[in-house]
């Protein structure tokens, strides 16, 4: 598909953009949908669902620029969006603008960031970002260019908040990559950044960190090279391990509970 900069301003063809494309805007906390850019920064582009990408790409912002963290202008707006409380270990969303559902193929990731300074409404996310959510392929016998992904037909990520983060203000990025135009350097990345305050006692470190921008770049063929059409699922999964989106996610929560069932069946020795 082809995307215009130039839009045309009818309430026809703003309702066919905003259901081709998407933007996390809202957050789903103990079950309660916030308002739009409550919890996550709205970013200042005029029309904010429109994909990054490396070429072609709107308001000129690529994922090698500072503002590929939180999108487009989104830190000038940083002190007036609120920040959720979540306790370590629960689960929270983000959810689409406008109720959109995702309807590109591509993986769809969750990073975090702590704000050093403790306060995350003057965090410029210039610090270190783990990843602690993943979704990639689910059906490898399912259309490639549709529902083979995971996150395909998904109105919003639900993921936890991982048991042993410790305490303190959190920069939280959805983001989800259509990989459609990738065979010519024109995935489009989708993101935006949730402001969160995580308690407990959680005193967990994450393995792999992470700079933003520095995240990707145009020589990894998940964008640019990859062909939905012609490429198979193993060398999709390929070029999906080249890069950030194939590294392990920090789990503790998962590990947690390994060691628990560990704990429990030898119990019953
Ligand atoms: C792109 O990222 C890969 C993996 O981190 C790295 O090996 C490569 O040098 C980077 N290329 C450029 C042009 O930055
Ligand atoms: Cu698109």
């Amino acid at each position: 598909m082809k995307h215009s900069a130039i839009f045309v301003a009818t309430i026809a063809a703003l309702a066919q953009s905003a259901s081709a494309h998407y933007i996390f805007s809202k957050l789903v906390v103990n079950g309660e949908i916030s308002n739009d850019w409550q919890y996550i920064r709205q970013t200042t582009r005029s029309e904010n669902y429109m994909p990054t990408k490396f070429t072609s790409t709107f308001d000129n912002l690529t994922p090698n620029d500072n503002d590929f963290r939180c999108n487009l202008g989104s830190f000038t707006n940083a002190a007036k969006t609120e920040v959720a409380e979540v306790a370590a270990g629960d689960s929270i969303a983000m959810k689409l603008f406008y109720d959109a559902s995702i309807a590109h193929p591509g993986p769809g990731q969750v990073y975090m960031s702590k704000a050093p300074s403790g306060n995350v409404q003057q965090y410029e996310g210039d610090g270190e970002w783990f990843k602690i959510w993943e979704k990639t392929i689910c059906n490898e016998n399912g259309d490639l260019t549709k529902d083979a992904w995971c996150t395909y037909g998904m109105s919003q990520f639900e993921f936890e908040i991982p048991a042993n983060t410790p305490a303190g203000e959190y920069l939280v990025r959805a983001e989800h990559v259509g990989l459609h135009g990738a065979q010519a350097n024109e995935a489009e990345l989708f993101y935006s950044c949730a402001q969160i305050k995580v308690t407990g006692s959680g005193n967990g470190s994450p393995s792999l960190t992470y700079k933003i921008p520095g995240l990707y770049n145009d020589s990894m063929k998940l964008f640019n090279g990859l062909n939905l059409w012609t490429d198979s699922a193993d060398a999709i999964e390929s070029d999906i391990l080249d890069t950030p989106i194939g590294d392990d996610v920090w789990m503790t929560g998962w590990f947690a509970e390994e060691d628990y069932m560990l704990h429990e069946s030898s119990d019953q020795h």
